[in-house]
């Protein structure tokens, strides 16, 4: 993959996940979340074939037989063509078109369409299973481990922050599962946004300086626990994960979630030792990662889609590795209407 690869693809990626959620957007608020993730699913894969790229998709919307776009292996891009002398790069592909589904469904904050991509084997093929995650910013980078306490990490979190923990806000998934660590949280003294869906935006939150998202703790989508590395590979962040199992989840409603033969599936998707903590750069080994956001509801960092007359407006995050920008992209779309208005 070429240096080519972030130079053209960015702004391609950019364009794909601007679709995805112009389209989920559409269906805010009506109540219908598989309806609402379909339109991005289409979105996104339709507007995948025209990047110049021979694109495989490594972590989707499910395995081949559940999943009718956007599965687990899947070729999407324009293909084998040439750019000049170039042929089109070969892009491992992470894609979440619609991340909180319920978020869109019921217009609550957050949603966006979210992808990342990297050379071969620039991004794990983590399965669709819970891990424990641990996601902070640039200054508290190497100063948290997933298996202390919650009370030490966020000393130490405070610490970087150079502030008490009283001050700090955790983002936490408001679910059964999290009851110990959301009384930890709260016996340390720190604040906590319970959020229903999510755990991946709140994740780019807390590596971004003045969101007000210090820390995501606690376990989610194993999928969304990849594509936030990827953005932290980006943002300087750090996250620190454990693939959860059946026995970790003991007392919970969600160990009966996580289907039998979780561990040899892991390994037969190339996971050797699933049981150990993956680090940003096991669960993101790419060099040359290229990370695209769109908001579709209002958010922490991502304005929704706006509607007006024929035109559209979103807000948008694109980041690479290999160029080291993180850029903030308003974009308004003027395609369908003469006369649609440019304002500032
Ligand atoms: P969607 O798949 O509906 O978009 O939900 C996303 C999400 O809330 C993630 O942000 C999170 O990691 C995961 O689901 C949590 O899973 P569960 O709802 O099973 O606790």
């Amino acid at each position: 993959m070429e240096r080519l690869m972030e130079h053209e693809l960015a702004l391609d990626f950019l364009r794909v996940c601007e679709t995805a959620a112009i389209a989920a957007a559409r269906s805010m608020g009506q109540g219908r979340r598989k309806y609402s993730d379909q339109l991005a699913v289409e979105a996104m894969r339709k507007c995948m074939e025209s990047v110049p790229m021979r694109g495989t998709i490594v972590i989707g919307e499910g395995e081949r037989d559940e999943a009718p776009m956007l599965y687990i292996g899947e070729k999407v891009g324009a293909g084998a063509q040439m750019i000049g002398d170039c042929p089109y790069p070969d892009v491992d592909i992470a894609v979440d078109p619609l991340e909180g589904t319920n978020l869109c469904a019921m217009g609550a904050a957050n949603a966006i369409a979210v992808m990342a991509a990297a050379e071969g084997g620039g991004l794990i093929h983590a399965p669709d299973l819970y891990m424990n995650k641990i996601v902070v910013g640039p200054s508290s980078k190497g100063a948290i481990d997933i298996d202390a306490p919650p009370a030490e990490n966020l000393k130490a979190i405070a610490n970087r922050l150079n502030r008490d923990v009283e001050d700090l806000t955790v983002i936490v998934l408001d679910r059964p599962r999290h009851a110990k660590l959301i009384q930890a949280i709260r016996d340390a003294g720190a604040r906590i946004r319970l959020i229903t869906d999510g755990d991946l935006s709140a994740g780019i939150s807390a590596a971004v300086g003045g969101s007000g998202v210090h820390a995501v703790m606690g376990i989610g989508g194993a999928p969304e626990g990849v594509i936030t590395a990827a953005a932290m590979k980006c943002l300087n962040g750090e996250i620190q994960t454990r693939f959860v199992f059946r026995e970790n989840l003991e007392e919970s409603e969600d160990a009966a979630r996580i289907p039998e033969g979780a561990l040899e599936r892991m390994k037969s998707m190339g996971i050797s030792d699933p049981r150990k903590i993956h680090l940003t750069e096991d669960l993101a080994p790419g060099k040359k990662i290229i990370f695209a956001a769109t908001g579709v509801t209002d958010g922490t960092i991502l304005k929704g889609v706006r509607f007006f007359g024929s035109g559209k407006r979103t807000q948008s995050l694109i980041m690479t590795t290999e160029t080291r920008k993180v850029r903030f992209v308003d974009t308004v779309h003027v395609e369908e209407g003469p006369d649609t208005v440019v304002r500032f």
